[in-house]
Protein backbone atom coordinates (compact mmCIF):
# COMPACT_ATOMS: atom_id res chain seq x y z
CA UNK A 1 0.00 0.00 0.00
CA UNK A 2 1.24 3.41 -0.92
CA UNK A 3 1.40 5.55 2.36
CA UNK A 4 2.09 9.09 3.61
CA UNK A 5 3.36 9.95 7.07
CA UNK A 6 3.30 13.37 8.32
CA UNK A 7 5.61 14.52 11.00
CA UNK A 8 4.30 17.39 13.28
CA UNK A 9 7.72 19.10 14.81
CA UNK A 10 8.80 22.50 16.15
CA UNK A 11 11.64 24.46 14.88
CA UNK A 12 13.35 27.49 15.39
CA UNK A 13 14.79 28.92 12.47
CA UNK A 14 15.61 32.94 10.82
CA UNK A 15 16.56 33.21 6.78
CA UNK A 16 18.38 35.47 5.23
CA UNK A 17 16.95 37.41 2.26
CA UNK A 18 17.85 35.93 -1.11
CA UNK A 19 17.06 36.24 -4.93
CA UNK A 20 13.22 35.43 -5.59
CA UNK A 21 13.46 32.92 -7.75
CA UNK A 22 10.58 32.74 -10.69
CA UNK A 23 8.11 30.40 -10.92
CA UNK A 24 6.80 27.79 -14.06
CA UNK A 25 5.19 29.05 -16.98
CA UNK A 26 2.37 27.73 -15.16
CA UNK A 27 2.73 29.59 -12.18
CA UNK A 28 3.76 26.98 -9.54
CA UNK A 29 6.64 26.37 -8.30
CA UNK A 30 7.66 22.70 -8.78
CA UNK A 31 9.71 20.17 -6.63
CA UNK A 32 10.93 17.03 -7.26
CA UNK A 33 12.22 14.60 -5.20
CA UNK A 34 14.70 11.81 -5.07
CA UNK A 35 15.19 11.64 -9.18
CA UNK A 36 11.16 9.57 -8.88
CA UNK A 37 10.02 11.86 -11.58
CA UNK A 38 11.43 14.62 -13.99
CA UNK A 39 8.58 16.68 -13.03
CA UNK A 40 5.56 17.91 -11.77
CA UNK A 41 5.76 15.78 -8.13
CA UNK A 42 4.81 18.15 -6.14
CA UNK A 43 3.88 22.24 -6.86
CA UNK A 44 3.25 25.04 -4.77
CA UNK A 45 1.86 28.76 -5.33
CA UNK A 46 3.22 32.13 -3.29
CA UNK A 47 -0.67 32.96 -2.48
CA UNK A 48 -1.06 31.75 0.96
CA UNK A 49 2.21 28.94 0.66
CA UNK A 50 -0.57 26.60 -0.88
CA UNK A 51 0.58 23.26 -2.31
CA UNK A 52 -1.56 23.14 -5.66
CA UNK A 53 -0.51 19.12 -6.95
CA UNK A 54 0.62 16.45 -5.22
CA UNK A 55 1.01 13.46 -7.61
CA UNK A 56 1.47 9.65 -6.20
CA UNK A 57 1.29 6.05 -7.75
CA UNK A 58 -1.70 4.16 -6.72
CA UNK A 59 -1.25 0.82 -5.98
CA UNK A 60 -2.26 0.14 -9.86
CA UNK A 61 0.91 2.28 -10.29
CA UNK A 62 -1.13 5.09 -12.04
CA UNK A 63 -0.37 8.43 -10.86
CA UNK A 64 -3.10 10.26 -8.73
CA UNK A 65 -3.19 14.01 -7.98
CA UNK A 66 -4.81 13.52 -3.97
CA UNK A 67 -4.72 16.88 -3.15
CA UNK A 68 -7.73 19.31 -4.10
CA UNK A 69 -7.27 22.97 -5.48
CA UNK A 70 -7.48 24.76 -8.78
CA UNK A 71 -5.49 24.60 -12.01
CA UNK A 72 -4.83 28.20 -12.42
CA UNK A 73 -2.72 30.00 -9.37
CA UNK A 74 -5.62 33.09 -10.05
CA UNK A 75 -8.09 30.62 -8.64
CA UNK A 76 -6.84 30.50 -5.60
CA UNK A 77 -6.85 34.24 -4.86
CA UNK A 78 -10.16 34.39 -6.11
CA UNK A 79 -11.50 31.13 -3.96
CA UNK A 80 -9.33 32.46 -1.20
CA UNK A 81 -11.44 31.96 2.28
CA UNK A 82 -11.68 28.05 1.14
CA UNK A 83 -8.11 27.49 2.28
CA UNK A 84 -7.27 25.43 -0.36
CA UNK A 85 -3.83 23.87 0.30
CA UNK A 86 -3.26 27.03 2.25
CA UNK A 87 -1.25 28.26 5.02
CA UNK A 88 -3.55 30.32 7.40
CA UNK A 89 -2.54 32.46 9.95
CA UNK A 90 -1.19 34.29 11.96
CA UNK A 91 -4.40 32.43 13.86
CA UNK A 92 -6.17 29.59 12.41
CA UNK A 93 -9.44 28.47 13.36
CA UNK A 94 -12.18 30.47 14.84
CA UNK A 95 -12.37 33.11 17.46
CA UNK A 96 -15.49 33.39 19.52
CA UNK A 97 -17.80 37.09 19.32
CA UNK A 98 -14.61 38.25 17.06
CA UNK A 99 -12.91 39.43 20.14
CA UNK A 100 -10.15 38.46 22.83
CA UNK A 101 -8.46 39.87 26.24
CA UNK A 102 -5.19 39.78 26.66
CA UNK A 103 -2.88 41.13 29.23
CA UNK A 104 -6.25 43.36 30.07
CA UNK A 105 -7.03 44.69 26.62
CA UNK A 106 -9.63 43.66 24.73
CA UNK A 107 -9.12 43.51 20.86
CA UNK A 108 -11.84 43.39 18.54
CA UNK A 109 -11.32 41.70 15.14
CA UNK A 110 -13.33 41.10 11.67
CA UNK A 111 -16.71 39.20 12.09
CA UNK A 112 -15.99 37.11 8.97
CA UNK A 113 -17.86 33.48 10.19
CA UNK A 114 -21.65 35.21 11.72
CA UNK A 115 -20.14 36.67 14.72
CA UNK A 116 -16.99 34.78 14.99
CA UNK A 117 -13.46 35.39 12.98
CA UNK A 118 -12.21 32.79 10.98
CA UNK A 119 -8.67 32.03 10.46
CA UNK A 120 -7.95 35.81 11.25
CA UNK A 121 -10.58 37.59 8.89
CA UNK A 122 -9.97 38.56 5.30
CA UNK A 123 -6.45 39.81 5.77
CA UNK A 124 -5.76 36.88 7.02
CA UNK A 125 -2.24 34.49 6.16
CA UNK A 126 -4.39 32.38 3.56
CA UNK A 127 -5.54 35.42 1.17
CA UNK A 128 -1.96 36.81 0.70
CA UNK A 129 1.07 36.30 -1.44
CA UNK A 130 4.14 35.00 0.57
CA UNK A 131 7.53 35.67 -0.61
CA UNK A 132 10.14 32.73 -2.23
CA UNK A 133 12.91 33.25 -0.23
CA UNK A 134 14.54 29.83 -0.58
CA UNK A 135 14.44 27.34 -3.50
CA UNK A 136 16.24 23.95 -4.24
CA UNK A 137 15.11 20.81 -6.23
CA UNK A 138 13.48 19.92 -3.64
CA UNK A 139 12.49 22.38 -0.96
CA UNK A 140 10.97 25.83 -1.03
CA UNK A 141 10.74 28.33 1.57
CA UNK A 142 7.59 30.73 1.78
CA UNK A 143 7.72 34.36 4.01
CA UNK A 144 5.76 36.64 5.09
CA UNK A 145 5.92 39.74 6.93
CA UNK A 146 2.27 40.33 8.62
CA UNK A 147 2.36 44.34 9.72
CA UNK A 148 0.75 45.00 13.12
CA UNK A 149 -2.98 45.27 13.18
CA UNK A 150 -3.18 44.06 8.86
CA UNK A 151 -5.13 41.28 10.24
CA UNK A 152 -7.87 43.56 12.27
CA UNK A 153 -7.43 43.27 15.95
CA UNK A 154 -3.93 41.72 16.17
CA UNK A 155 -1.15 43.50 17.56
CA UNK A 156 2.50 43.80 16.79
CA UNK A 157 4.14 42.60 13.23
CA UNK A 158 5.03 38.97 12.59
CA UNK A 159 7.13 37.09 10.50
CA UNK A 160 6.30 33.74 8.76
CA UNK A 161 8.51 31.30 7.40
CA UNK A 162 7.10 28.01 5.64
CA UNK A 163 9.45 25.27 4.32
CA UNK A 164 7.94 22.55 2.20
CA UNK A 165 10.86 19.79 1.63
CA UNK A 166 10.72 16.31 0.14
CA UNK A 167 12.93 13.46 0.41
CA UNK A 168 11.78 10.16 -2.24
CA UNK A 169 9.34 9.21 0.73
CA UNK A 170 8.54 12.00 2.80
CA UNK A 171 7.16 15.66 2.85
CA UNK A 172 8.27 17.85 5.60
CA UNK A 173 6.58 21.34 6.43
CA UNK A 174 8.77 23.65 8.77
CA UNK A 175 6.51 26.43 9.80
CA UNK A 176 7.81 29.51 12.24
CA UNK A 177 6.09 32.93 13.25
CA UNK A 178 7.83 35.17 15.41
CA UNK A 179 6.56 38.41 17.08
CA UNK A 180 9.50 40.31 18.85
CA UNK A 181 7.23 43.75 18.89
CA UNK A 182 4.03 42.47 21.07
CA UNK A 183 2.30 39.41 22.71
CA UNK A 184 0.13 38.35 19.66
CA UNK A 185 -2.88 35.61 19.16
CA UNK A 186 -0.24 32.67 16.85
CA UNK A 187 -1.46 29.08 15.54
CA UNK A 188 -1.01 28.22 12.15
CA UNK A 189 -1.57 24.85 10.21
CA UNK A 190 -1.55 23.17 7.18
CA UNK A 191 -4.53 22.92 5.00
CA UNK A 192 -4.92 20.84 2.50
CA UNK A 193 -8.12 19.11 1.13
CA UNK A 194 -7.65 15.57 0.30
CA UNK A 195 -9.28 13.05 -1.52
CA UNK A 196 -7.11 9.86 -2.14
CA UNK A 197 -8.85 8.47 -5.43
CA UNK A 198 -8.31 12.07 -7.04
CA UNK A 199 -12.28 11.50 -7.68
CA UNK A 200 -10.99 8.99 -10.36
CA UNK A 201 -13.26 6.29 -8.67
CA UNK A 202 -15.52 4.96 -11.06
CA UNK A 203 -18.18 4.28 -7.84
CA UNK A 204 -17.79 7.28 -6.08
CA UNK A 205 -16.61 10.81 -5.53
CA UNK A 206 -17.38 11.26 -2.28
CA UNK A 207 -14.93 11.01 0.66
CA UNK A 208 -17.13 8.97 2.62
CA UNK A 209 -15.83 5.45 1.39
CA UNK A 210 -12.16 6.66 2.94
CA UNK A 211 -11.26 5.21 5.91
CA UNK A 212 -10.40 7.14 9.10
CA UNK A 213 -8.35 6.82 12.39
CA UNK A 214 -7.33 8.87 14.82
CA UNK A 215 -5.93 6.24 17.63
CA UNK A 216 -5.15 8.77 20.43
CA UNK A 217 -8.44 11.08 20.49
CA UNK A 218 -10.87 10.18 22.50
CA UNK A 219 -12.04 13.48 23.39
CA UNK A 220 -13.03 16.44 21.36
CA UNK A 221 -13.43 20.33 21.91
CA UNK A 222 -17.49 20.54 21.83
CA UNK A 223 -18.80 22.39 18.80
CA UNK A 224 -22.15 25.33 19.43
CA UNK A 225 -24.01 25.40 16.77
CA UNK A 226 -22.22 27.51 14.55
CA UNK A 227 -18.85 25.56 15.46
CA UNK A 228 -17.09 27.43 17.75
CA UNK A 229 -15.86 25.52 21.10
CA UNK A 230 -18.13 25.73 24.01
CA UNK A 231 -15.38 25.52 25.90
CA UNK A 232 -16.46 21.96 26.94
CA UNK A 233 -14.46 19.06 26.32
CA UNK A 234 -16.14 16.17 25.94
CA UNK A 235 -15.14 12.36 25.99
CA UNK A 236 -16.16 9.95 22.97
CA UNK A 237 -17.79 6.53 23.41
CA UNK A 238 -16.67 3.76 21.15
CA UNK A 239 -19.51 3.40 18.59
CA UNK A 240 -20.11 7.34 18.33
CA UNK A 241 -20.65 8.91 15.67
CA UNK A 242 -17.27 11.28 16.65
CA UNK A 243 -15.66 7.97 17.43
CA UNK A 244 -12.60 7.30 15.37
CA UNK A 245 -9.69 6.58 17.84
CA UNK A 246 -11.54 3.02 18.96
CA UNK A 247 -11.11 1.20 15.15
CA UNK A 248 -10.51 2.93 11.94
CA UNK A 249 -13.65 3.57 10.51
CA UNK A 250 -15.00 4.78 7.25
CA UNK A 251 -15.79 8.75 7.03
CA UNK A 252 -19.37 8.20 6.21
CA UNK A 253 -19.99 4.56 8.64
CA UNK A 254 -22.49 7.01 10.18
CA UNK A 255 -24.09 9.21 7.09
CA UNK A 256 -27.36 7.35 7.40
CA UNK A 257 -27.29 8.37 11.48
CA UNK A 258 -30.20 11.09 12.22
CA UNK A 259 -26.96 12.85 14.13
CA UNK A 260 -25.22 12.97 10.63
CA UNK A 261 -26.85 16.46 9.76
CA UNK A 262 -25.77 19.10 12.14
CA UNK A 263 -23.09 16.54 13.47
CA UNK A 264 -20.76 20.04 12.59
CA UNK A 265 -23.01 22.78 13.57
CA UNK A 266 -26.75 22.73 14.27
CA UNK A 267 -27.06 26.23 12.63
CA UNK A 268 -26.37 25.50 9.52
CA UNK A 269 -27.16 21.80 9.36
CA UNK A 270 -23.37 21.07 8.37
CA UNK A 271 -23.35 16.90 7.70
CA UNK A 272 -20.57 14.94 8.56
CA UNK A 273 -17.30 16.47 10.62
CA UNK A 274 -15.99 19.99 10.90
CA UNK A 275 -14.52 19.35 14.47
CA UNK A 276 -11.35 19.97 16.55
CA UNK A 277 -10.60 16.32 18.13
CA UNK A 278 -7.97 16.74 21.58
CA UNK A 279 -4.44 14.10 20.27
CA UNK A 280 -3.89 12.64 23.64
CA UNK A 281 -0.36 11.15 22.80
CA UNK A 282 1.64 9.53 24.90
CA UNK A 283 5.38 9.92 24.96
CA UNK A 284 6.21 6.41 24.18
CA UNK A 285 4.03 6.34 21.15
CA UNK A 286 5.79 9.00 19.55
CA UNK A 287 6.71 7.25 16.33
CA UNK A 288 2.93 6.57 15.72
CA UNK A 289 0.94 8.66 13.48
CA UNK A 290 -1.94 10.65 15.35
CA UNK A 291 -4.11 10.22 12.39
CA UNK A 292 -4.50 8.07 8.84
CA UNK A 293 -6.55 8.16 6.27
CA UNK A 294 -6.37 5.49 3.68
CA UNK A 295 -8.74 4.71 0.37
CA UNK A 296 -8.91 1.11 -0.29
CA UNK A 297 -9.62 1.84 -4.05
CA UNK A 298 -6.69 3.76 -4.53
CA UNK A 299 -4.58 2.13 -2.03
CA UNK A 300 -3.41 5.70 -1.04
CA UNK A 301 -2.65 5.95 2.68
CA UNK A 302 -1.88 9.41 4.39
CA UNK A 303 -0.29 9.03 7.70
CA UNK A 304 -0.08 12.47 9.74
CA UNK A 305 2.36 12.67 12.78
CA UNK A 306 2.22 15.79 14.57
CA UNK A 307 3.39 17.15 18.70
CA UNK A 308 0.32 19.27 17.67
CA UNK A 309 -2.47 18.49 20.52
CA UNK A 310 -5.38 19.18 18.44
CA UNK A 311 -6.82 17.35 14.88
CA UNK A 312 -9.27 19.47 13.32
CA UNK A 313 -10.72 17.65 10.49
CA UNK A 314 -13.68 18.93 7.83
CA UNK A 315 -15.41 16.94 5.87
CA UNK A 316 -16.17 19.57 2.94
CA UNK A 317 -19.98 19.88 3.80
CA UNK A 318 -19.72 23.18 2.13
CA UNK A 319 -18.11 21.93 -0.90
CA UNK A 320 -21.15 23.18 -2.97
CA UNK A 321 -20.90 21.52 -6.67
CA UNK A 322 -19.33 24.57 -7.91
CA UNK A 323 -15.97 24.22 -7.50
CA UNK A 324 -13.88 22.50 -10.83
CA UNK A 325 -11.90 19.64 -10.15
CA UNK A 326 -8.18 19.87 -11.72
CA UNK A 327 -7.58 18.70 -15.49
CA UNK A 328 -5.13 16.38 -13.49
CA UNK A 329 -8.11 14.60 -11.47
CA UNK A 330 -10.97 12.62 -12.53
CA UNK A 331 -9.57 10.56 -14.62
CA UNK A 332 -11.65 8.29 -17.60
CA UNK A 333 -15.01 6.61 -16.35
CA UNK A 334 -15.00 9.04 -12.76
CA UNK A 335 -18.37 9.13 -11.36
CA UNK A 336 -17.59 12.77 -11.02
CA UNK A 337 -19.85 15.25 -13.03
CA UNK A 338 -16.49 17.31 -13.14
CA UNK A 339 -17.00 19.59 -9.96
CA UNK A 340 -15.62 18.95 -6.40
CA UNK A 341 -19.73 17.86 -4.33
CA UNK A 342 -20.66 18.31 -1.05
CA UNK A 343 -18.77 15.64 1.47
CA UNK A 344 -16.22 14.80 -1.84
CA UNK A 345 -12.98 15.79 0.28
CA UNK A 346 -11.64 16.23 3.82
CA UNK A 347 -9.11 18.69 5.48
CA UNK A 348 -7.13 17.83 7.80
CA UNK A 349 -5.37 20.40 9.99
CA UNK A 350 -2.96 19.54 12.93
CA UNK A 351 -3.25 22.20 15.56
CA UNK A 352 -3.49 23.84 18.25
CA UNK A 353 -7.52 23.99 20.49
CA UNK A 354 -9.45 26.25 18.65
CA UNK A 355 -10.06 29.22 19.89
CA UNK A 356 -7.60 28.42 22.56
CA UNK A 357 -6.69 32.33 22.65
CA UNK A 358 -10.25 33.12 24.79
CA UNK A 359 -10.40 29.86 26.86
CA UNK A 360 -8.49 30.38 29.25
CA UNK A 361 -9.41 27.28 31.25
CA UNK A 362 -7.98 25.11 28.47
CA UNK A 363 -5.75 22.18 29.69
CA UNK A 364 -1.62 22.43 29.06
CA UNK A 365 -1.50 26.11 28.95
CA UNK A 366 -3.35 26.34 25.85
CA UNK A 367 -3.94 30.18 26.38
CA UNK A 368 0.01 30.91 26.32
CA UNK A 369 -1.20 31.34 22.87
CA UNK A 370 -0.94 35.12 23.93
CA UNK A 371 2.10 34.80 25.96
CA UNK A 372 4.71 33.08 23.80
CA UNK A 373 5.56 35.47 21.23
CA UNK A 374 7.64 32.92 19.04
CA UNK A 375 5.29 30.29 17.67
CA UNK A 376 6.90 27.37 15.68
CA UNK A 377 4.37 25.72 14.08
CA UNK A 378 4.86 22.16 12.25
CA UNK A 379 6.38 20.11 9.92
CA UNK A 380 5.06 16.70 7.31
CA UNK A 381 6.59 13.99 6.65
CA UNK A 382 4.75 11.42 4.07
CA UNK A 383 6.38 8.15 2.40
CA UNK A 384 4.99 6.19 0.06
CA UNK A 385 6.20 2.14 -0.56
C1 LIG B 1 -24.90 37.53 16.33
O1 LIG B 1 -25.14 38.26 17.52
C2 LIG B 1 -26.37 38.95 17.51
C3 LIG B 1 -26.41 39.83 18.77
O2 LIG B 1 -26.14 39.05 19.90
C4 LIG B 1 -27.50 37.94 17.45
O3 LIG B 1 -28.72 38.60 17.39
C5 LIG B 1 -27.34 37.09 16.19
O4 LIG B 1 -28.30 36.07 16.16
C6 LIG B 1 -25.96 36.46 16.16
N1 LIG B 1 -25.76 35.79 14.89
C7 LIG B 1 -25.39 34.53 14.81
C8 LIG B 1 -25.20 33.99 13.44
O5 LIG B 1 -25.22 33.83 15.79
C1 LIG C 1 -6.84 48.21 13.48
O1 LIG C 1 -7.50 48.39 12.23
C2 LIG C 1 -8.87 48.68 12.36
C3 LIG C 1 -9.47 48.70 10.97
O2 LIG C 1 -8.74 49.53 10.13
C4 LIG C 1 -9.05 50.01 13.10
O3 LIG C 1 -10.42 50.28 13.27
C5 LIG C 1 -8.37 49.89 14.45
O4 LIG C 1 -8.43 51.15 15.10
C6 LIG C 1 -6.93 49.48 14.29
N1 LIG C 1 -6.35 49.22 15.60
C7 LIG C 1 -5.20 49.77 15.96
C8 LIG C 1 -4.72 49.43 17.34
O5 LIG C 1 -4.55 50.48 15.22
C1 LIG D 1 -17.61 1.47 -0.19
O1 LIG D 1 -16.79 0.44 0.31
C2 LIG D 1 -17.46 -0.75 0.58
C3 LIG D 1 -16.48 -1.74 1.16
O2 LIG D 1 -15.73 -1.15 2.16
C4 LIG D 1 -18.07 -1.29 -0.70
O3 LIG D 1 -18.84 -2.43 -0.40
C5 LIG D 1 -18.96 -0.24 -1.32
O4 LIG D 1 -19.40 -0.67 -2.59
C6 LIG D 1 -18.22 1.06 -1.49
N1 LIG D 1 -19.13 2.07 -1.97
C7 LIG D 1 -18.84 2.87 -2.96
C8 LIG D 1 -19.89 3.86 -3.32
O5 LIG D 1 -17.79 2.80 -3.55
C1 LIG E 1 -11.88 33.29 28.75
C2 LIG E 1 -12.60 34.25 27.87
O1 LIG E 1 -12.16 35.35 27.62
N1 LIG E 1 -13.74 33.81 27.36
C3 LIG E 1 -14.55 34.60 26.48
C4 LIG E 1 -14.66 33.93 25.14
O2 LIG E 1 -15.55 34.59 24.31
C5 LIG E 1 -16.88 34.69 24.81
C6 LIG E 1 -17.71 35.35 23.77
O3 LIG E 1 -17.17 36.58 23.43
C7 LIG E 1 -16.87 35.45 26.13
O4 LIG E 1 -18.17 35.47 26.65
C8 LIG E 1 -15.92 34.77 27.10
O5 LIG E 1 -15.82 35.53 28.26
Amino acid sequence: MQSLSVLLTVFSAALGAVAIPLPGLDGKYTLTAGGIRAQRLWQFIPHAAAITNLFVKDKDGVERDIVVGFDNPSDYVANAPGHFGAVPGRYTGRIGNAQYTMDGVTYNLEKNDGNNTLHSGTNGWGYRKFDVVDLSENSITFSIHDASNSSIGMPGDVDGYITYTLSEKTWKVKMTATAPQHMTPLMLTQHTYWNLDAFSNPDTDLILNHTYHMPFSNRLLEPDPNTLPTGKIVGIPAGDINDFWSAPKLLGADSKSPLWKGNCGTASGCEGYNHCWVVDKPKSDCADPVATLSSDWSGIKVDIHTDEVGMQAYSCYWSGGDMPIKKTQGGPGAATNGFVKSSGCIALEPQDWVDGINQSHFASGRNKIAEVPTRNIMGKIWYFE
